[in-house]
């Protein structure tokens, strides 16, 4: 049955997931339901009646979810799945298990992280996690430092960019990110209406945003840097206080690394704004807002004081070693940081796909101030991107938008 691709339903999941897999026992009745919400795929989650077991499976379709005029290649699938296997050998303990990868069905079958919760709808509930700076900090520099020519043997890494082209999902994040944001070619912006004079002006107007914005566009295209995840935004990072699981890497190619770290800054940042606008009580608010410019701080000083360990001791190449590179490298990768927190600011707040971060703040106000204030700091993100050298310098900008 599983021999042709179709595009599964939740009972030929569960047929799925017996014929494919000895997962659940034999005899076990299972059931699925369907559980995506993302913008591209079909994610279903099945569950034995006869035990607590129970296994993810996640399958492409031809086209997006959001939108059928992006027609993708379900080889985005095998892309996931050896990307999460990858980093699994890189970053052990904060990515899912991968159980299987079926090139036929073009699905992939992984661990349920049921007892996480999606990082973005922790944040929108104001949950803390005072761990997640060390996990993601670790995570990251282990995987973007850990695939690059810093220590991987030359020829290989040419092969791993090789294998790992992704012409298509990078096609949508160089309009969706780094075209459409500046001038609504395809006409597909979600602008909140109160903010369209605003937009117009601040966005669609400024020529020297383009112009930094289009440097920045073919920097993400022609920097073969690191395997990175792609789109690591809080709705890829599954959570609880203990734990951190990154999810979702189908974007991955090799590009900057700076990509992947300014998107985690960015979408710290929405979930500020979101708390600042939201939370009612003052006490709660500063409480939660402080948790989150901390941890924009941490997220930045930790992953600076991981690379410089992991760079001591795994560089490989013989001119990384010269004095001052390492120095050098890493004030590349933060410059690229800082501009990417600023585009993905930016397209989330303006773009085809927004962040409910912002989108469920009821008050038109406040989410007019809080769509201003995005769009403020980002531009600061993207102009003055050599300045931003530590988490605190993020802080500073958000402090002079407030
Ligand atoms: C057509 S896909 C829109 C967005 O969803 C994904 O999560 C990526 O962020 C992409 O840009
Ligand atoms: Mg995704």
């Amino acid at each position: 049955m599983f021999d042709k691709y179709f595009l599964m339903k939740a009972d030929e999941v569960t047929q799925y997931v017996k014929e494919k897999l000895n997962f659940f026992d034999a005899n076990e009745n299972l059931y699925a339901k369907e559980i995506g919400d993302g913008n591209l795929n079909y994610v279903f989650k099945v569950m034995s009646k006869d035990s607590d077991k129970s296994i993810i499976v996640k399958q492409a379709g031809p086209v997006a979810r959001i939108s059928d005029e992006f027609k993708l290649s379900t080889d985005r699938t095998r892309i996931e799945a050896e990307v999460l296997q990858n980093q699994e050998k890189l970053a052990p303990g904060l990515v899912p298990k991968v159980y299987l990868y079926d090139d036929i069905m073009c699905a992939c079958v992984m661990e349920d992280l049921s007892d996480h919760t999606i990082m973005r709808t922790a944040l929108i509930n104001h949950k803390m996690f005072p761990k997640f700076a060390d996990h993601i900090s670790t995570f990251m520099v282990n995987t973007l430092l850990g695939t690059s020519d810093v220590c991987v043997e030359h020829k290989a890494k040419k092969q791993l960019v090789k294998d790992y082209i992704n012409p298509e999902l990078c096609e949508i994040s160089e309009q969706l990110v780094y075209s459409e944001p500046f001038n609504n070619a395809l006409n597909r912006n979600n602008i909140f209406a109160p903010m369209a004079d605003y937009v117009q002006k601040e966005l669609y107007d400024d020529k020297e945003l383009h112009l930094e914005a289009a440097k920045c566009k073919f920097d993400f295209m022609n920097h073969a840097q690191s395997l990175i995840h792609g789109d690591l935004h809080t709705g890829s990072i599954f959570i609880t206080p203990e734990s951190t699981k990154v999810f979702d890497p189908e974007f991955a190619f090799y590009g900057p690394m700076g990509y992947d770290i300014g998107n985690v800054v960015a979408n710290l940042l929405f979930a500020w704004c979101n708390g600042m606008a939201t939370i009612e009580d003052a006490d709660e608010r500063k409480t939660f807002v402080d948790w989150v410019e901390q941890t924009v701080k941490d997220v930045v000083d930790m992953f600076k004081e991981k690379y410089d360990k992991f760079f001591d001791k795994n560089v490989t190449d013989d001119m990384a070693q010269t004095d001052g590179f390492k120095e050098w490298y890493l004030d590349s990768i933060l410059t690229d940081t800082a501009a990417v927190a600023g585009l993905e600011m930016i397209r989330r707040t303006v773009g085809i796909a927004n962040v409910k971060d912002i989108t469920t703040i009821k008050d038109t106000d406040k989410r007019v101030k809080a769509e201003k204030m995005c769009i403020k700091m980002a531009k600061a993100f993207i102009m003055n991107r050599t300045s931003y050298k530590k988490g605190a310098d993020y802080i500073t900008t958000l402090k002079a938008m407030e």
